[in-house]
This record gives C-alpha cells, structure tokens and sequence, in this order.
C-alpha cells in the first residue's frame, strides 16, 4: 500500500477556481477516474477526477478553496500506485474521466460578419464534446445579444456549457430547437450584426465570458463546460450541510439565476429531462416560498432556533429588489450621508425587526399620584441639582416587573433561553446624529435619585457623542420615552438581544370612572414589544398591567 497524492490535472487556462462539492471523504473507497470535487469559476464546472483508485485518507481541499493545476486535493491509500500514473503529461480529462477536454467555447470565429450584415453564428471548438444535446435556449429572434454573450445551453453526460455568440448583433433566427444534438460548426444562430467591431476576432478566439481566456490546447473543460452537478445557490452553498449529497441538475445560467435569488438549488423539483431544473421550476420555488406554501431547507433549520442568523443568511428568496428611482425626475432633491450612529443603529434596528417576531401591547397607566409625588421630590431637591424624571420610576417599575416576570429579563442563545440576574435597563436616548442607548447598571441597587443622576449624565455624554461600548453594552430591558415630545402610541423595535421594550409616550389628563364619576386622571400610554419566540400575549399583559400598577401606586414596589 503506498500512499498517493492526487492533485489537480491541467485543466487548461483555469486558475484559481473555487471548490464548489467535495464528492468523496476519508473512508471511501474510489477507483481511478473517478470524480473527486467539483470546481467552478463563472461560467463553468467541472468534476475533477481521480488519478489512482484507492481508499481516500485525507482530504487536503475544503468547500470554497480556490485550485489550480497541481493542487493537492487528497491523499489515497493505493494498493496499485503504479496502474494509474499521476499525469505527467495531459491529465485524464477530468471534468469527471473526461467528458471533454474541452477548450474554451470561445465566440466561434464564424462567418466574417459584413458591418450591418447577416452573421451566421455557429458552434466553436469545444473539445472533445461531440453530438450534445441543446438542453437550454437563453435567446429568442430579436434579441440584442453582445459578443461572448450566452446563447444556448449544450449538456453532455457529465458536464454542460454555455455556447458564446461570436458576434453583437440583433437575432434573426435560432436554428437549433432543445433536444438538437450539436458539434463544433453546427449553425446555431443568424443575427444581423451591430457593426461587427465588437465581434470576436476570428484568428484568435476570446474566452466565453469570465471563465478563462480560452486556450486553443486541448484544456479539459476548460472553459464553459460546466459539468452538470449544480453548485446549491448561494445560501445552502454556504451551509456546510446542503452542498452533501446529490447536487441538482442544472445549467450554468439557471444556477447563477438561484445564487442571485438566493434559491437553495438542492431543493427545488427539476421538471425537465433527467430532472433538470428549468428556470420556470425556479420560478415557481420562488412563488411557493413567497406565498408562504413552501420554507427553504435553511429556514426549516434555522427559524425554529430563534437564531438571528435566519435572516441574516439573507433567506428571503424573491424579495423585490429596491425601487431605483431617479427623483430628479419630480424636483429638485439634496443627498446626504446617514450619519455613522444612524448607519449602525439602522443596521441593528433592520436585524431587529425582520428576525424578531414581534408583538405590542398597549395599556395605559394612570401616574397622577407618581407625577404630583415628582413635582414635589423635584421642588424638595431644587437645590441638589439633581431633577428627578418620569423615566427613573419606570426603570425602577421595570425591575419590579423583570423580577417577577423574568422571562422578560432573558435573551434567547438558539433554542436556550439564558436567564438574567442582574438589572441593567437601557434608555433611548435622542442626539442630533442618531438614536443610541446608554444602559445603566445594577439598578436594583439604585434609588431614584441616583439613577435620575446617572440617566441625565448618560444622555449629556450621548448628545455629546462621547458614549463609548462599555456605556451601551449589558442591557437586560430598554425603555424608549417619546414623553416629552408628543404622541399616544408606537411601536418600538426590541434591542436585541433583549426580549423586550417598554415605550411611553407623553401623558396626558383624561377623564377615568372611579366608580362613581369621572375625575380628571394624568394617563401615561404605555406601548410594551415582546418577542413572541420567548414570551406570549398573555404573560405581556400581565407585565403591563403589573407595570401600570407600579406606577399608579408606587408603595406597591416595596411589597
Ligand atoms: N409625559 C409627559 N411629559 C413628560 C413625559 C411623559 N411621559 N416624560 C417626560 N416629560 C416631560 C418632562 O417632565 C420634561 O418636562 P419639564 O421640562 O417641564 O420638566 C420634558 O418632558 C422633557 O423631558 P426629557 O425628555 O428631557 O426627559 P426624560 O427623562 O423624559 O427623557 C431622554 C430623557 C434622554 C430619554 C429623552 O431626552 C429622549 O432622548 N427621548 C427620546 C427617546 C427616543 O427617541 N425614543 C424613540 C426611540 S424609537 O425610535
């Protein structure tokens, strides 16, 4: 038994191309030939296979490592080392055991095109792929193609490519239909040519596209040729997990179309020949997904758990993109940067929001004893310098509340919720540059006065912009007071990862039934968000209830 290392063939003009599966692993058993991973650049695929048979001991390569010819990719145990050479010379073919050392299908130099004239486009050199089936049409007459554009999708047993038009120019006719089997020379398209200046030139033929210039040597796939294995689309591409097993069956265009919707290829039905997704099938993946009818595989995986990752995998396939528009068209307009708080901050307000399921309750709680009581303290404490705020009595009520509903004080760490001893509330805080929120500390062990204290040093230092990390970190709960400025109720979006905000907003004198009149009450709205992953409607009403309570009697906090 001799230890081998097989390394990557000459796969013609490619370098650097990314490992997209890793078809075998330490423990398998493989023979000569047989695919081991499969590489991709831009506008091709291939497998790239064995040059010894053997029991694979090592796997040197992992999902995403960029090869080039003579990468080591995995070590073989070999009984028979010698059976099959690693090649010296041209490797064997790889895209798995040779399908075709195909060389680039650079724009076939075709019939000179007459500026302005009729362009007949056929097929170029592809290698060694002969009679292959035309398994995708990516143009129609009168579309306005560019040089080196895709025109049509050929598939062989174990590898696709896109076929490059070698002219611009507007298509007349396509004369090729699915199913035709064709070869280099086969006419596949008439276009009437755009000038003919940026058609290929003849003698030397670009490369398709971005996959490599296209080497006139017989490269193995070089190229376009995409083997059929379909990458999973960008989001199970990054999910370890869904680039095992069988990939889908594919073609090149119709994988980059799922990576750019986010589409995990893997989990879509194929409804043409051999079960090949088409883009109809994508298409519809898309429908049932948006309709709510179907979840991708990442979201069955990654929502239960509660992780923020679910939406920060940017699982939301089909979302439209963001209206374009130019404004100008409507009047006059002025652009301005966000500042650098309102970047940051609308970065984690958008994360909040989309992975939080959230809920508001409103209730209402009356303060008229609390607020009188206020007045007073403030006229008492007049000298001290220290103005005693609505906001430290409910940061006092909310860790009265938190201790005994403390579920409130948790935050979620995937399908665990971890538990809070310890009471720091935060505060949102307005400043000229952006909302923030100061947090402070252990205020179970603080009065009101010294939280009043520390509340109007942490909103001075935050209009001041000189907050730092540690003075924002560490929140078990936040209060947003919109009470000065106005309002009746909103919505506030949960600080995560806490599991829960009380807003309020300005109070004001309403009538109330005493139970024998109505008497003029101070009423403060309160506007409690929860996460409904961690808490339900019933323990949120109760909270808010618990919460008026304290504040229409705030003896009762001492209870
Ligand atoms: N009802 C009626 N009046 C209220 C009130 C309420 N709920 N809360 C505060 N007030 C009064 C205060 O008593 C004060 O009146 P006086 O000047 O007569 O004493 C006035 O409104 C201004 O209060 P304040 O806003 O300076 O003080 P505060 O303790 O209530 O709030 C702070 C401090 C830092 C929270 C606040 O300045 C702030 O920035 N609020 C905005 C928070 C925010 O933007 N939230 C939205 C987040 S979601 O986008």
């Amino acid at each position: 038994m001799a230890l081998v290392e097989v390394k990557v063939p000459d796969i013609g003009d490619f370098k650097d191309v990314a490992v997209i599966e890793l078809l075998v692993k330490p423990g398998d058993t493989v023979k000569p030939e047989q695919s081991l991973i499969t590489v991709e650049s831009d506008k091709a695929s291939m497998e790239i296979p064995s040059s010894h048979g053997g029991v694979v001991k090592e796997v040197k390569v992992g999902l995403g490592d960029k090869v080039s010819e003579g990468s080591l990719l995995l070590l073989l145990e070999s009984a028979d080392a010698a059976v099959a050479p690693p090649p010296p010379g041209p490797p064997p073919a790889p895209a798995a055991a040779a399908p075709a050392p195909a060389p680039a299908p650079a724009a076939s130099p075709a019939a000179a095109p007459a500026a302005g004239g009729r362009i007949e486009v056929t097929v170029p050199d592809i290698g060694d792929f002969k009679d292959v089936a035309v398994i995708e049409l990516l143009v129609k007459p009168g579309d306005t193609v560019k040089a080196e554009q895709s025109l049509l999708t050929v598939e062989s047993d174990k590898a696709s490519m896109e076929i490059p038009s070698s002219h611009a120019g507007v298509v007349k006719e396509i004369k090729v239909s699915l199913g035709d089997k064709v070869n280099q020379g086969t006419l596949i398209a008439v276009l009437e040519g755009a000038g003919g200046s940026t058609a290929a030139a003849p003698a030397s033929p670009a490369a398709p596209a971005a996959a490599a210039a296209a080497s006139p040597a017989p490269a193995p796939m070089a190229s376009a040729p995409v083997e059929r294995t379909a990458p999973t689309a960008s989001l199970p591409a990054h999910d370890p997990t869904a680039s095992q097993g069988k990939l889908p069956h594919a073609s090149p265009s119709i994988r980059r179309f799922a990576r750019e919707l986010g589409v995990p290829l893997a989990e879509v039905q194929g409804s043409g020949p051999k079960g090949r997704i088409t883009q109809e099938d994508l298409q519809n993946f898309v429908k049932k997904v948006m309709a709510g009818d179907q979840q991708t595989g990442a979201q069955k995986a990654k929502a239960p758990a509660g992780a923020p990752a679910a939406a920060g995998g940017g699982a939301f396939p089909g979302l439209l993109p963001w209206p374009q528009v130019d404004f100008t068209k409507f009047g006059p307009v002025e652009r301005k940067e966000l500042s650098r708080i309102k970047k940051i901050s609308g970065a984690n307000l958008h994360r909040n929001w989309v992975v939080i399921p959230h809920v508001t309750n409103h209730d209402d709680a009356d303060i008229t004893e609390l607020e009188a009581f206020r007045v007073q303290l403030n006229k008492e404490n007049e000298k001290s310098g220290v103005k005693v705020t609505m906001l430290a009595f409910m940061i006092k009520a909310a860790v009265a509340a938190l201790k005994k509903f403390p579920e409130f004080n948790s935050s979620l760490d995937g399908e665990t919720l971890v538990l809070k001893n310890y009471f720091h509330i935060g505060f949102a805080a307005d400043t000229p540059n952006g909302l923030v929120v100061p947090v402070i500390r252990d205020c179970d062990k603080k009065g009101i006065l010294q939280i009043s204290q520390e509340m109007s040093e942490l909103a001075k230092k935050a209009r001041d912009g000189k907050l730092g990390p540690a003075d924002m970190t560490g929140g078990c709960f936040s209060i947003s007071s919109l009470g000065g400025i106005g309002g009746r109720y909103f919505t506030p979006i949960i600080n995560a990862p806490e599991v829960a905000i009380m807003g309020v907003c300005k109070s004001s004198t309403e009538p109330r039934w005493d139970g024998k009149q109505f008497a003029p009450r101070l009423i403060l709205p309160l506007s409690l968000s929860w996460d409904h992953r961690v808490i339900d409607g019933a323990s949120a009403a109760r909270f808010n209830v618990y919460f008026a309570s304290l504040l229409a009697d705030f003896r009762r906090i001492a209870l």
